[in-house]
Protein backbone atom coordinates (compact mmCIF):
# COMPACT_ATOMS: atom_id res chain seq x y z
CA UNK A 1 0.00 0.00 0.00
CA UNK A 2 0.87 3.67 -0.67
CA UNK A 3 0.00 4.70 2.48
CA UNK A 4 2.59 5.58 5.73
CA UNK A 5 1.73 3.82 8.88
CA UNK A 6 0.82 6.09 11.72
CA UNK A 7 -1.21 6.73 14.95
CA UNK A 8 -4.23 9.03 14.51
CA UNK A 9 -4.35 9.61 18.57
CA UNK A 10 -8.54 11.52 18.60
CA UNK A 11 -8.91 13.58 22.06
CA UNK A 12 -11.73 15.27 23.34
CA UNK A 13 -14.62 15.08 26.05
CA UNK A 14 -17.31 12.14 25.96
CA UNK A 15 -19.72 13.46 23.29
CA UNK A 16 -17.05 15.49 21.07
CA UNK A 17 -17.69 13.01 18.35
CA UNK A 18 -14.80 11.29 18.78
CA UNK A 19 -16.07 7.45 18.35
CA UNK A 20 -18.31 8.70 15.35
CA UNK A 21 -15.45 10.66 13.66
CA UNK A 22 -13.36 7.67 14.07
CA UNK A 23 -15.89 4.95 12.72
CA UNK A 24 -16.28 6.90 9.42
CA UNK A 25 -12.87 7.73 8.80
CA UNK A 26 -12.26 3.65 9.15
CA UNK A 27 -14.64 3.05 6.88
CA UNK A 28 -13.64 5.74 4.27
CA UNK A 29 -9.97 4.62 4.24
CA UNK A 30 -10.61 0.94 4.39
CA UNK A 31 -13.16 1.01 1.46
CA UNK A 32 -9.76 2.96 -0.14
CA UNK A 33 -7.52 0.17 0.46
CA UNK A 34 -6.19 1.11 3.60
CA UNK A 35 -4.89 -1.14 6.92
CA UNK A 36 -6.64 0.85 8.96
CA UNK A 37 -7.88 -0.03 12.65
CA UNK A 38 -10.26 1.37 15.02
CA UNK A 39 -9.13 1.31 18.95
CA UNK A 40 -11.80 2.71 21.59
CA UNK A 41 -13.66 2.56 24.75
CA UNK A 42 -15.93 -0.68 23.28
CA UNK A 43 -12.81 -2.83 21.94
CA UNK A 44 -9.69 -1.57 24.35
CA UNK A 45 -12.28 -1.22 28.43
CA UNK A 46 -14.19 -4.08 27.51
CA UNK A 47 -11.17 -6.14 27.55
CA UNK A 48 -7.33 -5.70 27.54
CA UNK A 49 -8.15 -2.52 30.24
CA UNK A 50 -11.31 -4.40 31.62
CA UNK A 51 -9.42 -3.38 35.33
CA UNK A 52 -9.38 -0.26 34.83
CA UNK A 53 -11.51 2.72 36.16
CA UNK A 54 -11.45 6.51 36.08
CA UNK A 55 -9.35 7.58 38.61
CA UNK A 56 -5.92 9.64 37.42
CA UNK A 57 -3.94 6.67 38.10
CA UNK A 58 -6.02 4.71 35.83
CA UNK A 59 -6.61 6.40 33.11
CA UNK A 60 -2.63 6.71 32.63
CA UNK A 61 -2.64 3.30 32.49
CA UNK A 62 -5.51 3.13 29.97
CA UNK A 63 -3.62 5.68 27.82
CA UNK A 64 -0.15 4.04 28.17
CA UNK A 65 -1.57 0.86 27.01
CA UNK A 66 -3.21 1.82 24.15
CA UNK A 67 -0.33 4.29 23.27
CA UNK A 68 1.59 0.68 23.58
CA UNK A 69 -0.57 -1.38 21.66
CA UNK A 70 -1.26 1.62 19.16
CA UNK A 71 2.75 1.34 18.35
CA UNK A 72 2.28 -1.91 17.63
CA UNK A 73 -0.12 -1.92 14.91
CA UNK A 74 1.76 0.63 13.38
CA UNK A 75 4.69 -1.38 13.63
CA UNK A 76 2.45 -3.86 11.26
CA UNK A 77 1.80 -1.34 9.04
CA UNK A 78 -1.37 -0.20 9.66
CA UNK A 79 -3.03 3.21 11.02
CA UNK A 80 -4.66 3.31 14.10
CA UNK A 81 -7.21 5.62 14.81
CA UNK A 82 -7.54 5.48 18.59
CA UNK A 83 -10.31 7.65 19.87
CA UNK A 84 -10.24 7.93 24.12
CA UNK A 85 -10.56 11.15 26.55
CA UNK A 86 -7.22 10.87 27.17
CA UNK A 87 -7.46 14.45 29.71
CA UNK A 88 -3.99 14.50 30.68
CA UNK A 89 -1.06 16.16 28.63
CA UNK A 90 1.52 14.35 30.02
CA UNK A 91 -0.61 10.80 29.27
CA UNK A 92 -1.04 12.07 25.59
CA UNK A 93 2.75 12.80 25.63
CA UNK A 94 3.94 8.97 27.05
CA UNK A 95 2.03 7.95 23.73
CA UNK A 96 3.21 10.64 21.39
CA UNK A 97 6.83 8.69 22.51
CA UNK A 98 6.04 5.26 22.39
CA UNK A 99 5.21 5.64 18.35
CA UNK A 100 7.97 8.38 17.30
CA UNK A 101 7.27 10.00 14.11
CA UNK A 102 4.36 7.92 13.72
CA UNK A 103 1.23 9.72 16.24
CA UNK A 104 -0.66 12.29 14.76
CA UNK A 105 -2.32 13.91 17.62
CA UNK A 106 -5.91 15.43 16.87
CA UNK A 107 -8.12 17.66 19.17
CA UNK A 108 -11.65 16.67 18.12
CA UNK A 109 -13.06 20.09 19.96
CA UNK A 110 -16.55 20.82 21.45
CA UNK A 111 -17.42 23.01 24.30
CA UNK A 112 -18.32 20.65 27.62
CA UNK A 113 -21.52 23.27 27.08
CA UNK A 114 -22.25 21.88 23.55
CA UNK A 115 -21.39 18.13 24.62
CA UNK A 116 -24.11 18.54 28.20
CA UNK A 117 -26.57 19.22 25.29
CA UNK A 118 -26.20 16.51 23.18
CA UNK A 119 -25.17 14.06 26.24
CA UNK A 120 -25.94 10.83 24.06
CA UNK A 121 -26.11 8.60 26.93
CA UNK A 122 -27.35 10.87 29.54
CA UNK A 123 -23.98 10.54 31.31
CA UNK A 124 -23.39 14.14 32.08
CA UNK A 125 -26.91 14.27 33.87
CA UNK A 126 -25.83 11.40 35.29
CA UNK A 127 -22.57 13.08 36.85
CA UNK A 128 -23.91 16.65 37.34
CA UNK A 129 -26.50 13.98 39.80
CA UNK A 130 -23.61 12.95 41.86
CA UNK A 131 -24.08 9.12 39.96
CA UNK A 132 -20.73 9.16 38.24
CA UNK A 133 -17.34 9.83 40.09
CA UNK A 134 -14.83 11.70 38.50
CA UNK A 135 -17.01 12.78 35.21
CA UNK A 136 -14.46 14.49 32.93
CA UNK A 137 -15.70 18.08 32.09
CA UNK A 138 -18.14 17.93 35.24
CA UNK A 139 -16.02 16.53 38.30
CA UNK A 140 -12.73 15.57 36.51
CA UNK A 141 -10.46 18.18 34.62
CA UNK A 142 -9.72 17.67 30.61
CA UNK A 143 -6.81 19.58 29.33
CA UNK A 144 -6.79 20.43 26.02
CA UNK A 145 -3.97 19.70 23.69
CA UNK A 146 -1.51 22.72 23.09
CA UNK A 147 -0.25 21.94 19.59
CA UNK A 148 -1.70 19.49 18.42
CA UNK A 149 -1.31 17.92 14.47
CA UNK A 150 -4.90 18.62 13.57
CA UNK A 151 -7.68 20.59 15.82
CA UNK A 152 -11.45 19.88 14.45
CA UNK A 153 -14.38 21.85 15.84
CA UNK A 154 -17.39 19.68 16.09
CA UNK A 155 -19.42 22.42 17.38
CA UNK A 156 -19.32 24.17 14.01
CA UNK A 157 -18.81 20.97 11.72
CA UNK A 158 -20.66 18.34 10.41
CA UNK A 159 -19.51 14.82 11.13
CA UNK A 160 -19.69 14.45 7.46
CA UNK A 161 -16.93 17.79 7.47
CA UNK A 162 -15.31 16.63 10.36
CA UNK A 163 -14.81 13.14 8.49
CA UNK A 164 -13.07 15.05 5.65
CA UNK A 165 -10.73 16.98 7.52
CA UNK A 166 -8.91 14.02 8.52
CA UNK A 167 -9.00 12.00 5.24
CA UNK A 168 -7.47 15.10 3.39
CA UNK A 169 -5.10 15.54 6.32
CA UNK A 170 -4.25 11.33 5.83
CA UNK A 171 -4.10 12.32 2.21
CA UNK A 172 -1.56 15.17 2.62
CA UNK A 173 0.32 13.58 5.31
CA UNK A 174 0.82 10.59 5.23
CA UNK A 175 1.48 9.28 1.91
CA UNK A 176 4.98 7.52 1.07
C1 LIG B 1 -15.31 10.05 31.61
C2 LIG B 1 -16.46 8.06 31.54
C3 LIG B 1 -16.44 8.01 32.92
C4 LIG B 1 -15.81 9.07 33.65
C5 LIG B 1 -17.48 6.24 32.23
N1 LIG B 1 -15.24 10.06 32.95
O1 LIG B 1 -19.03 8.86 26.15
P1 LIG B 1 -18.63 7.47 26.46
O2 LIG B 1 -18.85 7.12 27.98
O3 LIG B 1 -19.09 6.36 25.63
O4 LIG B 1 -17.09 7.50 26.54
C6 LIG B 1 -16.60 7.74 27.84
C7 LIG B 1 -15.65 6.63 28.16
C8 LIG B 1 -14.27 7.24 28.42
O5 LIG B 1 -13.29 6.25 28.38
P2 LIG B 1 -11.83 6.60 27.89
O6 LIG B 1 -11.06 5.31 27.94
O7 LIG B 1 -11.87 7.31 26.61
O8 LIG B 1 -11.34 7.60 29.05
S1 LIG B 1 -9.85 8.03 29.41
O9 LIG B 1 -9.12 8.30 28.15
O10 LIG B 1 -10.00 9.26 30.23
O11 LIG B 1 -9.20 6.95 30.17
C9 LIG B 1 -17.79 7.57 28.80
C10 LIG B 1 -17.38 6.49 29.75
O12 LIG B 1 -16.13 5.94 29.29
N2 LIG B 1 -17.12 6.95 31.11
N3 LIG B 1 -17.08 6.86 33.35
N4 LIG B 1 -15.76 9.08 35.01
N5 LIG B 1 -15.91 9.09 30.88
Amino acid sequence: NRHKPGVLWLTGLSGSGKSTIAMEVERRLFAKGYQVFVLDGDNVRQGLNADLGFSPEDRAENVRRIGEVAHLFAQAGMIVIAAFISPYRADRDRARAASPGLFHEIFVKAPVEECQRRDPKGLYAKARQGGIAEFTGVTAPYEQPVNPELEIDTASLSIDEAVEVVLRYVEQDMQR
